[in-house]
């Protein structure tokens, strides 16, 4: 079979890359010429484990290659990014995925298959995108198939789960949901889940939904607890010790390119019904400012000036700086004249991050670690001689080497910091 697989980023390289290793003929399309150009080199252009050598052994077995121009094929893969709008609500802009069909339909045959991977907002297959295939006269459903299979992979385990995660397959008829079984069933261990193309769109958006809410609610605890001096960490943990309670981990903030993005998607569609998903959505975007704030409290309370700022990514383990709060704490702190202010990432190459954690802290008074990257798991304060003071906020609870320090902060710790001048609270 040949596949077009549209959008050669996070999503759409891998999927391109394992139909490519799994026997099938594929294109790979982008707009970008300095990725396609690298790609046909043989270099990846985006960090993930194992990704290299799946192009390596795709390139020397000939099933890949990337190009500029759409071509023939029996299946289109539509993986192109569909930001929020600039609108009250951050509505779903689906201009992108529109221009990749739209780019499909001169070379579009009768049989073949078009799939939608990007995140969309609900109903969008059938109100936005099969009025476009349709208005070449070929009929949906009977002369080409249309289908919404969304990606749920984990940026990090793109390739295992790609192989292994259930998929659900949306046709907008059941001849679609049974074209596009075929399609995944080429490498797919997982179950393939026979659906509709708007409960798909919508079961995508719940997934990462349900994920913002929950740790909005984590996000919660811990303000409320830093007033009742109670530690929000193990009151998480202790409740999770409960057969039918799974609260997430409270941090920095929600960032990337999903939980930060799709429940917009679901409220600018439903705005008087969707109230609890905004203010999660407000929760979770006030958290960067929270740390802030607790950080200068801090920094006033050991008259520090200078803070190494570990880790920009919007979670650990990754070189994705897209939506990060760890980011946007970084540049309010980088703001203030009065304290200097570090960046380190080892995961990060830009001219403003330091890759040298020596450099990074020394002199420093304050580490705030805002991303759980394995590299700070295993620090102890010996890694940290250099600094003019030894004080950590660890907004991650990551660094286990130095929890019992006295100067170490975590969020189930952050009434220490105000101890001195604690608000009354209404008893
Ligand atoms: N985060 C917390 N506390 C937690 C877990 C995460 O603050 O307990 C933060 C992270 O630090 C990060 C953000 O949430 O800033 C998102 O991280 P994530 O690991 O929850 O999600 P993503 O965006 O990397 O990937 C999600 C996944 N969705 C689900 O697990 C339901 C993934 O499976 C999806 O494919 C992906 O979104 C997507 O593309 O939609």
């Amino acid at each position: 079979m040949k596949i077009v697989v549209i959008g050669l980023g996070y999503i759409g390289l891998p999927t391109a890359i394992m139909f490519a290793n799994h026997k099938q003929e594929v294109v790979g399309i982008d707009v970008n010429e300095q990725v396609i150009e690298e790609l046909n080199r043989g270099k990846i252009h985006i960090e993930e484990p194992g990704l290299q050598a799946e192009l390596d052994r795709a390139l020397k077995s000939q099933t890949f290659r990337a190009e500029q121009i759409v071509e023939q094929a029996d299946a289109f893969i539509v993986s192109v990014p569909t930001p929020n709008h600039d609108d009250l609500l951050k509505s779903c802009d689906l201009s992108y995925v529109k221009s990749a069909v739209t780019s499909i339909l001169p070379v579009l045959q009768k049989g073949n298959t078009i799939i939608i991977e990007s995140t969309i907002a609900p109903r969008s297959t059938e109100d936005h995108i099969l009025p476009l295939i349709e208005s070449t006269g070929l009929v949906v459903g009977k002369d080409v198939f249309l289908v919404h299979c969304p990606e749920r992979v984990l940026p990090g385990q793109i390739i295992h789960e790609l192989i292994h995660n259930n998929r659900i397959i949306g046709g907008v008829t059941p001849a679609c949901t049974q074209a596009g079984k075929k399609i995944y069933s080429t490498f797919v261990q997982g179950e393939l889940i026979e659906s509709a193309a708007s409960t798909a769109e919508m079961s995508k958006l719940i997934e990462n939904t349900y994920r913002d809410v929950n740790i909005a609610l984590a996000n919660e605890l811990v303000k409320i607890s830093t007033l009742l001096d109670i530690n929000a960490l193990d009151v998480i943990e202790m409740a999770n010790k409960h057969p039918r309670v799974n609260l997430l981990q409270p941090g920095p903030g929600v960032g990337g390119h999903c939980l930060a993005v799709d429940p917009y998607f679901i409220a600018a569609k439903a705005p008087e019904e969707s109230q609890m998903i905004q203010r999660a959505r407000q929760i979770n975007t006030m958290m960067p400012d929270f740390i802030v704030e607790n950080t200068l409290a801090l920094l006033e309370k050991i008259q520090g000036k200078k803070v190494a700022v570990f880790g920009l990514t919007y979670k650990g383990d990754i070189d994705d700086i897209r939506e990060s709060p760890a980011l946007e704490i970084y540049h309010k702190l980088a703001e203030m004249p009065q304290f200097d202010i570090v960046a380190y990432d080892p995961h990060v190459q830009a001219t403003f991050v330091e890759r040298d954690m020596e450099t990074a802290i020394m002199n420093a008074d304050l580490v705030v670690v805002l991303v759980d990257h394995s590299e700070f798991r295993t620090l102890t304060s010996k890694d940290f001689d250099r600094m003019q003071q030894q004080i950590f906020l660890d907004t991650r609870n990551i660094m286990t080497g130095l929890v019992n320090e006295e100067n170490y902060y975590n969020l189930g710790s952050l009434s220490k910091i105000k101890s001195a001048h604690r608000i009354n609270v209404p008893v």
